[in-house]
């Protein structure tokens, strides 16, 4: 029997109101509605589902994490009939999988499409979130679940004269959906992060002309991308469940585990042969083949070097190699991309790289870009400058709690979260990949489902005890700070001055350690035991 459709444009009060119908959002709908019975709506910026892969349609947007692992486990029924074509998943496959999902469960019903939300207020006298959305509707909610993203507002740096630029310029982060035609236009990227070094290859394949603007020399393993066979997929399904218990018991919710010797445990031809292989394989497993190059800065040395001598070897001009390998921060100490010829797009004739740290930008003309020591005339720019990470969806928000207090004052010195999943003074609101959780540093859908399920289960036993309000406590919020904190030092991660884990790309920003570094594995232990233990460092109201 089919439901019965539901007058959203009559209805405005529900038992829980979700923002955001990404990888988060959907299943959280999928969540309360059909397994909990809740009345639940989603609210979606967007004309349509998918979040980051609804916006990041920049060329060359691919996932880094391996097809097979980036996909909901909740239902072995969608596992069993969706097969992924590459080993990394395309931006529009991977928005044909949301979609796929969208309908197979039927979420689109309880979706408000081209809604942003712009305010969320708690009325404590009605124990009620009442959420405003750009047009003006006003609705309310029990619970207020944000599904955001952690890399959902894009950053256009403020540089001067942009407004001047006779061009074209494009964020990669808001890409227009009619795509972009190069052909026979001098493009300027700037940014090599994750995106720009998975855009330039394709941009220069298709463009007259490209240069890359670099700031931070940065490293990629090569992805070895390739198509995936009918036998592989044989072989992956009937192991899923394999397969995702061992994405639940490693550190980063990958589909591998980090190998368990030490880079001093080998001999010098040893570690290169390991290093050769784990090149060779491609992919984030590079990452996995020491147990401690991420806690170790004389490890993590000797994998640095090995990659600086790839670029070395791959880039043919030894300038260009120079500026390319001249690297200031430990490998993944950001958050380390994988690449399809990055480096290899610079033997191109028709690419440049500009280094901008030497003579940085000084504005931008109606022509181009003016570095402080030349001018590069372009007909277009893209920014590959990355996001507001992690805090900057939620603060777009003016989300208000008990007494009016709003978050964007509360989080005025960073973050400050119990799990990364609520804040003190803001009663049924949960985060959903929240600073102070694993988040980006973990293969998001592993650490989404973990945090719907455990979001769902929380209101499920609400209900079940007759609790109206569960808020963090200021001290359980305090004490998870110090331990995010202990956990990022243990590790070379905030030696990266410049990431945007640290907060630091983006100016005036609290420069805070912001996931949880402590590993995703322990982190669900943690969280079982909050829950196990009635709630720890929760007040729960009737
Ligand atoms: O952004 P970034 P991103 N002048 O912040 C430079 C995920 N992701 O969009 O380092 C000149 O990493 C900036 O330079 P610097 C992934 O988690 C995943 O690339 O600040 N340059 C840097 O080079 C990733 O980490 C996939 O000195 C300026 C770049 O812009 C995250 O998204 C694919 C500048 C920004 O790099 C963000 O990646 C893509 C300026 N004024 C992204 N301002 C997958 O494969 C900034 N820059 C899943």
């Amino acid at each position: 029997m089919r439901p019965i459709r539901r007058d959203h444009a009559a209805k405005t009060s529900y038992d829980a109101i979700v923002i955001g119908a990404g990888f988060s959002g959907l299943y959280q709908l999928h969540s309360l509605r059909d397994r909990l019975g809740l009345s639940a709506v989603v609210l979606e910026a967007a004309d349509g589902v998918g979040g980051t892969w609804y916006w990041n349609r920049y060329p060359g947007a691919r996932c880094d994490s391996e097809s097979y692992t980036y996909s909901y486990s909740f239902s072995p029924e969608l596992e069993q009939e969706w097969e992924w074509s590459e080993r990394y998943p395309e931006q529009p496959e991977i928005l044909r999988y949301l979609n796929h999902v969208a309908d197979r469960f039927d979420l689109r019903r309880d979706i408000r499409f081209g809604t942003r939300v712009v305010s969320a207020a708690y009325d404590q006298a009605a124990n009620r979130w009442l959420v405003t959305t750009q047009d003006g509707a006003v609705l309310t909610a029990k619970f207020l679940i944000t599904a955001v993203g952690c890399l959902s507002s894009a950053n256009v740096p403020d540089i001067p004269g942009l407004a001047d630029f006779t061009g074209t310029w494009i964020h990669t982060g808001n890409w227009p959906h009619e795509g972009v035609d190069f052909a026979g236009k001098r493009v300027g990227l700037i940014g090599t992060g994750s995106t720009g070094i998975q855009a330039a290859p394709v941009i220069a394949a298709a463009a007259a002309q490209l240069t890359v603007f670099q700031r931070t020399a940065n490293y990629s393993v090569p992805a070895r991308n390739a198509p995936m066979s009918r036998e592989e997929w044989r072989g992956i399904k009937a192991n899923y469940a394999e397969h995702r218990r061992t994405m639940r018991s490693t550190p980063n919710g990958h589909g591998f585990t980090i190998a368990d010797r030490s880079v001093f445990d080998v001999t010098p031809g040893e570690r290169a042969a390991i290093y050769e292989a784990a090149w060779e394989k491609g992919g984030l497993q590079f990452r996995a083949a020491f147990r401690d190059l991420l806690v170790d800065k004389a490890a993590n040395d000797t994998a640095a070097e090995f990659i600086k001598a790839k670029i070395r070897e791959i880039v043919k001009d030894p300038a260009t190699a120079a500026m390319l390998a001249d690297i200031d921060h430990p490998y993944a100490a950001k958050r380390p991309p994988i690449d399809t010829d990055y480096f290899e797009t610079f033997n191109r004739g028709n690419v440049t790289l500009v280094d901008v740290r030497a003579a940085p930008i000084a504005r931008i003309t109606a022509a181009g870009v003016r570095t402080e020591d030349a001018e590069y005339p372009l007909d277009i720019i893209v920014f590959a400058t990355g996001f507001d990470a992690m805090t900057g969806p939620l603060l777009a928000m003016d989300i208000r709690g008990r007494d009016g207090a709003s978050l964007r004052e509360a989080w005025r010195g960073g973050p400050w979260s119990y799990l990364g999943l609520g804040v003190p003074g803001f009663p049924n609101l949960f985060t959903i990949t929240g600073p102070g959780s694993p988040s980006v540093l973990c293969n998001m859908p592993v650490a989404i489902e973990q945090h719907v399920d455990w979001i769902s289960a929380c209101i499920a036993h609400m209900r079940a005890t007759g609790l109206e309000t569960v808020e963090a406590t200021p001290e359980a919020a305090d004490r998870w700070g110090e331990q995010v904190n202990a956990a990022a030092a243990a590790t070379l991660l905030p030696q990266a001055s410049s990431s945007w884990y640290l907060g630091a790309n983006v100016p005036g920003k609290p420069r805070v350690f912001m996931p949880y570094a402590g590993g995703m594995a322990r982190y669900r232990t943690i969280c079982e035991e909050v829950a196990a233990e009635g709630y720890r460092g929760m007040a729960l109201g009737r």
